[in-house]
C-alpha cells in the first residue's frame, strides 16, 4: 500500500503508537493519533514527536475519525472490538495491527513466534543464534521494541526474529513469516478475550498466510497445539520431548535430535546454562528456526551453550540465611507459574497475586499442595486466589510487595525457596512487570541489610 498523502489513523500512543507514528509521517502520510489517555498523562511521548505535524485527538476517541481513514493501525494493548473500531470495519475501513504494517515494508526471512509461555527466551536465544551464525539479524515485536522499528530505519537484515502475541495476531491480514513457531497453548488473557477459544484462534492466526514453501514448528507435546497440525498449509515441522521424530525436533536421554529431509544433527544437553524442561521446549524451537533457516549446526549449538537466559525469568536474587529468593515477575500466567514451580521439590514460600486476568487458578492446585509451604497472596487478585487455592497450604494476605516479601522471610526455614511467580499482570499495584521486579528485589535486599 502507498502510504503518502493518505490519511492514516494510529490508535493507541505508547511504544508502538509512537513508533508507527513516526514511520507514517516521514513516509507523507497525514497522520491522525488518538489515545484514551489526556495529553497531560502523554508528555513525554508527545515530546519525542514533537518534530513532526500530526494531529492528535487525546482524552477520547473521535468516530469520525475512524470512518474517515483510508487505513487504521491499532496497538496490541488496544482492544479490536471498542465501538468506534466495530464501526469502521462495518463501513470497510482497513484497520490492521502494527505488524501486518510493518511486514508490508520488510523483505528479510522472518521466524516468527508465539505461545502462551516462552516466547521471550525462544525469541531471544534464535536471535543469537542467527547472529552468532554470521546473520545480521533484528529481533523484536512483543519482546519490547516495534517490529516497525525496522521498516522505519531501513536498515539491511538478513533475517527478522519476531515475538508475537495474540493481540498482535488479531490484527494481521497478509503476515506471512518463514518460519512461525507455537510453543505451547494454556489459558491467559481472558480479560480481554470472551473465551479460551478466541484467545486460541487469534494465536492460530500466526500460520494463516502461510504457503508450503514455509514451515510450521509445532510443540505437539502441548495437545491444543498438536490439534492445529491438520489445517496448516506450510510444512509441518514437530518437535517432541516425549517421543523421538523420523522429521522434526526432539529429545531423549540427553540429546536433541534434529532431523531435517535425511540430515541428521546431534546435540548433548548437558553444560547448557539454561535449566528446566521448559527451557528445553524454547531451545528445541530456536535450534528448527535456526537449522531450517541455514544456521550451521556447531554455530548454532555453541550460541544454545553459551545461552544463560533472560532476567525477570526465575532469576535467583540472593541466598539469605539459606533462604533463596527466586525473581519470577514475567511469571503473569497460571501455565509460567506451573512451570516455576515445578522447578523445586518442596519447600517453597509462594508470593503470588496482582491484576486478576479471568482465568481458573486451579491447575496450581496440585502443584500447590505437594511443593508450596507458604502461600503469600497480594493484589486485587488476592480474593480469587485464596478461593482455589487456600484450603491447600498455609496462606496469608500481604497489602503491599514489601509486606509479602517480610512475611515469606519470618515463615521460611533455611534450606526452603521465595519464589515470587504471581500468575497475574501487574497494572494493579506497578507500571510493568519490571517495576514490579525491581521492588521485590528491593524489599529482598533490604531484608538483607536489616540483618547485617
Ligand atoms: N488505549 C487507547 N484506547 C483503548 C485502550 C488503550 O487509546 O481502548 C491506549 C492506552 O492509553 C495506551 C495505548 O493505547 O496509551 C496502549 O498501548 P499498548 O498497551 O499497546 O502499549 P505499547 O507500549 O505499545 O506495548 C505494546 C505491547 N503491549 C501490550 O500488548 C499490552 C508490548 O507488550 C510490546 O512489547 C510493545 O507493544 C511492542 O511491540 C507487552 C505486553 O504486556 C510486553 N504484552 C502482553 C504479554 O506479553 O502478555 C501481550
Amino acid at each position: 500500500m502507498e502510504l503518502k498523502d493518505k490519511k492514516i489513523l494510529v490508535v493507541g500512543l505508547a511504544k508502538t503508537g509512537v513508533a508507527v507514528t513516526r514511520f507514517l509521517a516521514r513516509a507523507g502520510a497525514f497522520v491522525t493519533v488518538t489515545d484514551m489517555r489526556e495529553e497531560e498523562a502523554l508528555s513525554d511521548v508527545l515530546a519525542e514527536l514533537s518534530d513532526l505535524d500530526i494531529t492528535y485527538e487525546l482524552g477520547r476517541h473521535i468516530p469520525y475519525s475512524f470512518l474517515m481513514a483510508d487505513l487504521i493501525v491499532v496497538s496490541p494493548g488496544v482492544p479490536m472490538d471498542i465501538k468506534p473500531l466495530e464501526m469502521a470495519r462495518a463501513q470497510k475501513r482497513r484497520v490492521v495491527s502494527e505488524v501486518e504494517l510493518a511486514s508490508w515494508f520488510i523483505k528479510a526471512p522472518m521466524v516468527a513466534i508465539t505461545g502462551t509461555n516462552g516466547k521471550t527466551t525462544t525469541t531471544t536465544l534464535t536471535g543469537e543464534i542467527f547472529k552468532a551464525c554470521g546473520f545480521e539479524t533484528f529481533v523484536g515485536g512483543n519482546i519490547g521494541n516495534p517490529l516497525i522499528e525496522l521498516a522505519e530505519s531501513g536498515q539491511e537484515v538478513s533475517r527478522v526474529v519476531v515475538e508475537l502475541s495474540s493481540f498482535q495476531l488479531e490484527g494481521v491480514e497478509s503476515f506471512r513469516p518463514d518460519v512461525a513457531v507455537l510453543l505451547n497453548i494454556t489459558e491467559d488473557h481472558l480479560d480481554r478475550y470472551h473465551s479460551f477459544q478466541e484467545y486460541i484462534d487469534a494465536k492460530l492466526r500466526i500460520f494463516e498466510n502461510q504457503t508450503a514453501d514455509d514451515f510450521a514448528v509445532l510443540n505437539i507435546d502441548d495437545p491444543l497445539v498438536a490439534a492445529c497440525a491438520s489445517k496448516l498449509k506450510a510444512q509441518l515441522f514437530p518437535m517432541s520431548r516425549l517421543h523421538e521424530l523420523e522429521e522434526g525436533i526432539s529429545y531423549r536421554d540427553g540429546f536433541i535430535t534434529f532431523s531435517h529431509k535425511g540430515k541428521v544433527l546431534r546435540f548433548g544437553t548437558e553444560g547448557f546454562k539454561l535449566k528446566g524442561v521448559h527451557n528445553l521446549d524454547n531451545i528445541m524451537a530456536s535450534l528448527a528456526s535456526t537449522l531450517l533457516m541455514r544456521c550451521d549446526g556447531d554455530c548454532a549449538y555453541e550460541a544454545v551453550k553459551n545461552f544463560k537466559g533472560l532476567p525477570h525469568r526465575m532469576e535467583l536474587v540472593e541466598e539469605i540465611d539459606g533462604v533463596a529468593y527466586y525473581e519470577d515477575s514475567k511469571g503473569t500466567n497460571v501455565g509460567s507459574v506451573v512451570k516455576s514451580l515445578e522447578s523445586f521439590d518442596s519447600g517453597i514460600t509462594l508470593i503470588a497475586g496482582g491484576k486478576d486476568k479471568g482465568g481458573s487458578y486451579e491447575p496450581l492446585a496440585p502443584l500447590v499442595e505437594s511443593r508450596v509451604s507458604h502461600l503469600v497472596l497480594i493484589g486485587e487478585a488476592k480474593a480469587r486466589m485464596r478461593e482455589a487455592l487456600g484450603a491447600l497450604t498455609d496462606t496469608h494476605e500481604a497489602q503491599t510487595l514489601e509486606e509479602a516479601v517480610e512475611i515469606a522471610r519470618r515463615l521460611t526455614k533455611p534450606g526452603g525457596v521465595v519464589l515470587f511467580s504471581p500468575a497475574c499482570s501487574s497494572f494493579d499495584m506497578f507500571k510493568n512487570y519490571e517495576e514490579r521486579a525491581q521492588r521485590f528485589k528491593a524489599a529482598v535486599r533490604a531484608g538483607k541489610k536489616g540483618e547485617a
